[in-house]
């Protein structure tokens, strides 16, 4: 408590003033006598030449209705006859603060702020009424306002946004929090802050002279709780009863670290596939869970057998394991697969686990279903011989297709009519067996290349080439080439070449006959012409002679 109390103050222009210090305000031996009726303690200055009396004080946030009283002034030439005037000039002179002329009492007429302005320089001199000389001054002085403790901490910060690691040892720094207070530091304890916690216990604390928050509560699990709020206190008066205080909201997020492991929902999996299913594709989707986040629950998965068919990878955004195929599946060959899938973390904490503590596996049965599929041919092409002569009817060879389906339905077999379209071939549709329906001439057409539909319930089909090469017979008699008139001369002599003849066979082999010339039976009776075979094969044979 502050108890106002009669200030005298001297203003010493030119003057010694020590002996006047030694009885307080009775003295006026030369100057002012400055007496103050302020709000504070005694205000003394050593200066070189001895005490100086020039300051008055006024205590803040004066709440009176009245002006408020600052102090005296008074000249010792002053015989309080009247004849003497004070005049104030300076900061604040005749609107914050004002004399009476006559008495020299000095007031303030508003309220005052320290936080505002401090201080006020202000000069005085006492003039003679009569004369309008100076009597006294002009001298300077200072009211300096005087601290209370109007103004309470205040954060720099509302709120503050800080993290700390989950788990983290008791007593880590968190975040430092500061309020600062607009009165006086030099004086009291109006601006001594002392920090307390008001909410956050017991997972934070908080130094009460730095402001430092820490963690006060040992594993603090982010997977538990992430969110903390924290209200933080500061109180001037050192904290002490009737201080001022503000607060500040600090919110808290614990930040991951990785202390989970990955762990399968569920230890078994199925998955059905077509055995159609493309080698690439997908077979199925797994994931695990982890409590963690981020790069902390970043998963990778194994199979770790079956390597050959199946083959995982990881989806980085949804952290599933992708388990596709990597060759084509048989049901008739291997109807069930059964798998075993690891998975791991992939970034993992050392301080916290082992590397097999944070694995986990699932069994992964993947069943083939079957699939309706094509009757399939024995072969993949057929090829067949018929003799050109033979009769309609015969059979030519067989194709053979069967359905590759477990249920092995029934096969049945016709021509592909739109490469054959004349019907040159017909096939048995139970058993497979093609034959002629027509009398083939390989001279016309030495091969027929058709194609064979299996067909199984009359939907599912597939196709054979099949080629058919029709072999020669010796079908055709040689024929002349040149069906001439020959000449000869009257006088010709006995052996003279008179023509000579070729012939061609449209059998196999072409132009590699061997033919042999003779006369006709009903021209040997004529014993003047004769032929005479040359030996040579068809094709020298055929040359036509020019002359
Ligand atoms: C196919 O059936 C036909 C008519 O029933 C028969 O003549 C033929 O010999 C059969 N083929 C075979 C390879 O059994
Ligand atoms: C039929 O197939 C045979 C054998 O592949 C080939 O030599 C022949 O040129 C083909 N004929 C036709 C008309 O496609
Ligand atoms: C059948 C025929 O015409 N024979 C003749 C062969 O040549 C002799 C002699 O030149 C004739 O006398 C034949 O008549």
């Amino acid at each position: 408590m502050r108890t106002p109390l009669l200030l005298l103050m001297w203003l010493c222009f030119w003057c010694e003033v020590r002996s006047a210090l030694r009885t307080t305000g009775g003295l006026r031996r030369t100057g002012w006598e400055h007496t103050g009726m302020a709000g504070s303690a005694l205000s003394l200055r050593r200066s070189k030449r001895g005490w100086m009396w020039n300051q008055f004080f006024l205590l803040e946030e004066y709440t009176g209705n009245d002006n408020q009283y600052v102090g005296k002034l008074h000249s010792d030439k002053d015989r309080e006859d009247g004849t003497i005037r004070y005049v104030l000039t300076g900061e604040g002179a005749g609107t914050i603060f004002v004399i009476d002329e006559k008495s020299g009492d000095l007031h303030a007429t508003r309220r005052l702020d320290r936080e505002e302005k401090a201080s006020y320089t202000l000069s005085a001199k006492a003039v003679d009424k009569l004369t309008g000389r100076d009597l006294e001054g002009p001298s300077q002085f200072t009211i300096k306002i005087h601290d209370i403790n109007d103004n309470e901490p205040k954060f720099t910060k509302d709120p503050y946004i800080a993290s700390v690691q989950e788990m983290a040892d008791v007593g880590t720094f968190v975040v430092q929090v500061t309020a600062t207070d607009a009165d006086d530091a030099t004086y009291g304890n109006s601006a001594k802050v002392v920090y307390s916690i008001l909410q956050g216990q017991p997972y934070f604390s908080v130094e009460p002279e730095t402001g430092i928050i820490r963690t006060a509560l040992p594993n603090m699990n982010r997977e538990v709780r992430e969110h903390y709020q924290v209200v933080i206190q500061a109180k001037d008066m050192a904290g002490q009863m009737g201080g001022l205080s503000g607060t500040t909201t600090v919110n808290i997020t614990l930040l991951d670290i990785n202390n989970n492991p990955p762990r399968f929902p569920q230890g078994v999996y199925q998955f059905s596939v077509p055995e159609s299913l493309e080698p690439g594709s997908t077979v199925g989707l797994l994931k695990a869970t982890d409590a963690d986040t981020g790069k902390n629950a970043e998963m990778e998965y194994t199979i770790m057998d079956d390597q050959d068919m199946f083959q995982t990878s990881t989806n980085r955004v949804t952290q599933e394991g992708v388990i596709t195929l990597r060759k084509p599946l048989d049901y008739e060959k291997r109807k069930t697969y059964t798998l075993r899938v690891q998975v791991e973390n992939v970034y993992l904490d050392p301080r916290f686990h082992s590397r097999d503590a944070f694995r986990d596996t699932a069994t992964v049965k993947v069943m083939v279903e079957d699939v309706n599929e094509p009757p399939v041919f024995k072969r993949p092409a057929y090829i067949m011989e018929v003799k050109e002569n033979a009769e309609p009817g015969t059979i030519i060879g067989s194709v053979s297709a069967v359905d590759p389906d477990a249920n092995r339905n029934i096969v049945k077999y016709l021509i592909d009519w739109r490469t054959d379209m004349d019907h040159v071939f017909n096939i048995y549709p139970n058993n497979g067996s093609v034959y002629i329906s027509r009398l083939l001439d390989r001279e016309e057409q030495a091969w027929h290349n058709i194609s064979v539909q299996a067909t199984e319930n009359n939907s599912l089909m597939s196709h054979v080439p099949v080629y058919v090469r029709v072999l020669d017979v010796n079908d055709n008699a040689p024929t002349f080439d040149n069906v001439d008139e020959a000449f000869v001369c009257e006088n010709a002599k006995a052996g003279q070449r008179i023509q000579t003849v070729s012939a061609s066979d449209a059998d196999q082999p072409t132009g590699g006959h061997r033919f042999f010339f003779s006369l006709a039976p009903e021209a040997s009776v004529n014993a003047n012409f004769t032929v005479r075979d040359n030996k040579v094969t068809e094709e020298t044979s055929t040359k036509r002679p020019n002359n």
